[in-house]
């Protein structure tokens, strides 16, 4: 694909508000955007996504700018790559660090997208062109404010709720939201917050007529949330959990959860993503897009992604200003009509702003020909 340069984005993008989950609070998303160009001047974009704390799993931010810059990038230079399919492959020597993989993974299927003047609608067979999504809710500990919340995004047009839940946090808030919108899609998210002996803090849940619950226990706990899954109706999903293939097999083997929550950088890129949606569609597993506050660049390639036929859950993608007052990209995403378009131009079909670049980080070289 004739590479010729990498550079990164290191970029600090204000919360409008702090997002409060099981583990902390969030008040600015860092994130790079990673930019790899070719010989003729194409250029893909990637989003590294990881978090600055390992308290989501275990890679953080400063981790992944390190494995990138020692080992990915010295293997992806010393390849001659024809296909993207070919990169998960040559990071394969390379253990864990999904996030660090995807953000180059993913900006070399942008550019080979580019380069064949293709968007990733077309290349996932996207026929939709818009999308229904669904919204992710931090801790409010005040009712009367979340339900106004909960309103504020349904009347906007979001179809799905999560809120985010953990012990003493649970019930509660979501019966609040349940009386208010008694029809509502509703889930909720633990992010490993609930240990096996408070299964009965779960179990009470099953009333609400939650579409399901996120990871309630730790990452590692195939067989608790087996074991907590053969004790209630309401489907258990991991997020988590899930980083490969072999994980998602465990989990569905061993009968720990009845959904996915699938995200592309916590599995290692669009590949390894491809390869975990078609082991969900041969074994009948439901399956939904999640997000990790993607800036509009992740945020672009989740919406195509997200628009393959076999997603029908509506996802964690919301538009640009949910998280952020000014998006990274030029054309921010937009609700329209209650529904989140799916960009048509080439790639990913966004453009970065090169005012909110400046504005909001600093720019490196990591690589040069
Ligand atoms: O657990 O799904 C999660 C964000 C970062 C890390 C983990 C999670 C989340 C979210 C927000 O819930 C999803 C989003 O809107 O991007
Ligand atoms: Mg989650």
């Amino acid at each position: 694909m004739n590479l010729t340069k990498i550079d990164c984005y290191s970029l600090r993008l204000p919360l409008k508000s702090p997002f409060k989950t099981s583990y902390g609070e969030l008040t600015e998303k860092a994130c790079d955007i990673l930019v790899i160009t070719d010989d003729q001047g194409n250029q893909g974009y990637g989003e590294l996504t990881a978090l600055e704390t390992p308290d989501y799993i275990e890679e953080t931010l400063s981790g992944a700018q390190t494995t990138i810059n020692q080992f990915l990038i010295p293997l992806l230079i010393s390849h001659n790559i024809t296909h993207p399919k070919e990169v998960s492959q040559i990071f394969a020597s390379i253990k864990g660090n999904y996030m660090a993989k995807s953000a180059l993974e993913t900006a070399i299927w942008d550019l080979y997208a580019k380069q064949q003047n293709c968007s990733f609608k077309t290349l996932f067979n996207v026929k939709k062109e818009q999308l229904e999504v669904g919204v992710s809710l931090g801790i409010e500990p005040d009712f009367t404010k979340l339900v106004e919340t909960v309103n504020y995004y349904h009347e906007q047009g979001y179809t799905r709720i999560k809120l985010k839940i953990r012990p003493g946090y649970d019930s509660e808030p979501l019966t609040a939201i349940r009386q208010a919108f008694p029809d509502l899609l509703l889930m909720a998210d633990a992010n490993s917050a609930y240990c096996l002996n408070q299964s009965e803090d779960l179990i009470r849940l099953d009333n609400l007529g939650l579409s399901m619950i996120e990871q309630p226990f730790s990452d590692r706990d195939y067989v608790g949330h087996a074991r907590l899954q053969a004790r209630m109706t309401t489907p258990i999903c991991l997020d988590e959990t899930i980083r490969s293939i072999e994980d998602l097999e465990t989990a569905y083997t061993l009968g720990s959860c009845q959904s996915v929550n699938l995200k592309i950088p916590r599995v290692g890129g669009i590949t390894p993503a491809l390869d975990i949606l078609n082991f969900c569609k041969s074994h009948d597993l439901m399956v939904w897009l999640g997000g990790m506050y993607e800036s509009g660049v992740g945020r672009a390639l989740n919406l195509a992604f997200a628009a393959q036929d076999y997603f029908t859950f509506p996802g964690d993608l919301s538009a640009s200003d949910r998280y952020f007052f000014e998006d990274i990209i030029t054309t921010p995403h937009v609700i329209t009509n209650g529904k989140l378009p799916i960009p048509k131009g080439n790639g990913l079909g966004v453009e970065l702003s090169q005012h909110a670049l400046e504005k909001y980080g600093y720019h490196n070289v990591l690589w040069t020909k």
